[in-house]
């Protein structure tokens, strides 16, 4: 494979899949994938594969989902609540062009094209468990870097405390957002040192491939030893602050939903147990992790704090 340094990587060095690999998908991609050195249209960015990616070590030793588990099945409320609901309806999003406004806190405010983004850090396929709050849970290749690398050069104050995060909200790229029952834009946060663990993950793709618009395109979050829900997707703005960040789910309804909201088979949810979980795919649940895992990673994030209350 041709290496390059990650200063020459260009977000138009993305190339179709081969026509060959899966006729179907290439054919959901359009026309625009014809042609390999220009963006892709907009709405298809899904089938678009990523070059230059390298194969990370966070890597887990369990079966991967398959892309259409990963890709049909999922939470995008501002396209429709149903699991399939987002997959049907997400292609008025438009993830290209796209900007990341990256301020508050910082002593380098700086807006981020997508460009940018492709090529701010080396691209690192990483294979992580997600787990939804919802009690289902999916591994899945994320494509994308730890998003320490775009604080880092936004060089976060000494009073920066908290990061907050926004998602696009646009009612004409998003005609069923009145259905979405939340409170629009979705936003989400993390403390700074949660944002800044290399685990964090800013992601752009998966199975090789750019972001299908379900899954968030052209840039979400995964955060994985943390509920589904942390893991915001379509970003357009990233905020260093010195106050807890208002969360979308916790602002629906704050005795089901915590800020922190940490994997954690201890404390159930109020109206469900969290001891367990159903990986798509599978009809045996599985036993829930502590951190959905990743205890070794995180646990030191937490000491001393009582994660029953901070839940
Ligand atoms: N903007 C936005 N981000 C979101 C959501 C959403 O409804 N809107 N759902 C969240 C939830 S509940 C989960 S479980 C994950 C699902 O990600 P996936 O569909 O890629 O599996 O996205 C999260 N990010
Ligand atoms: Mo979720």
């Amino acid at each position: 494979m041709l290496i390059r340094k990650p200063a020459d990587l260009r977000y138009s060095d993305v190339t179709p899949r081969q026509l060959y690999v899966n006729r179907r998908r290439f054919l959901a991609a359009g026309s625009a994938a014809l042609g390999a050195w220009t963006l892709p249209t907009p709405a298809k960015a899904a089938g678009v594969k990523i070059a230059n990616v390298v194969k990370s070590n966070y890597k887990v030793d369990e079966k991967m989902n398959s892309y259409e588990d990963a890709t049909t099945y999922n939470n995008y409320y501002e396209f429709g609540t149903d699991k399939a609901e987002p997959a049907r309806n997400a292609n008025t999003l438009k993830p290209s062009p796209w900007q990341i406004v990256v301020g508050g806190l910082v002593n380098k405010p700086k807006t981020f094209d997508l460009d940018a983004i492709m090529k701010l850090a080396p691209l690192e396929e990483r294979v992580y468990r997600h787990r939804c709050v919802e009690a289902w849970s999916i591994v899945v290749p994320w494509i994308g870097y730890s998003l320490a690398n775009l604080l880092k050069q936004v060089d976060p104050k000494s009073n920066a405390k908290y990061v907050a995060f926004e998602t696009l909200f646009d009612r004409k790229q998003m005609p069923l957002w009145g259905r979405a029952g939340i409170e629009l834009p979705y936003v989400e946060g993390l403390r700074l040192d949660e944002a800044m663990h290399p685990l964090t993950l800013l992601s752009v793709g998966l199975y090789g491939e750019m972001l299908p618009n379900q899954n968030g395109a052209p840039v979400r979050l995964v955060v994985p030893w943390k509920y589904g829900f942390k893991g915001i997707k379509s970003i357009v703005k990233i905020t260093l602050t010195d106050e807890l960040p208002p969360t979308t789910w916790h602002a629906t309804n704050a005795r089901e939903y915590g800020f922190y909201s940490n994997v954690n088979p201890t404390v159930d949810h109020p109206r469900w147990s969290q001891g367990t979980e159903r990986r798509l795919g599978e009809l045996f649940k599985r036993k829930t992790l502590m951190f959905n895992g990743y205890t070794d990673q995180v646990a030191s994030l937490y000491t001393g704090l009582d994660l029953k209350k901070f839940y």
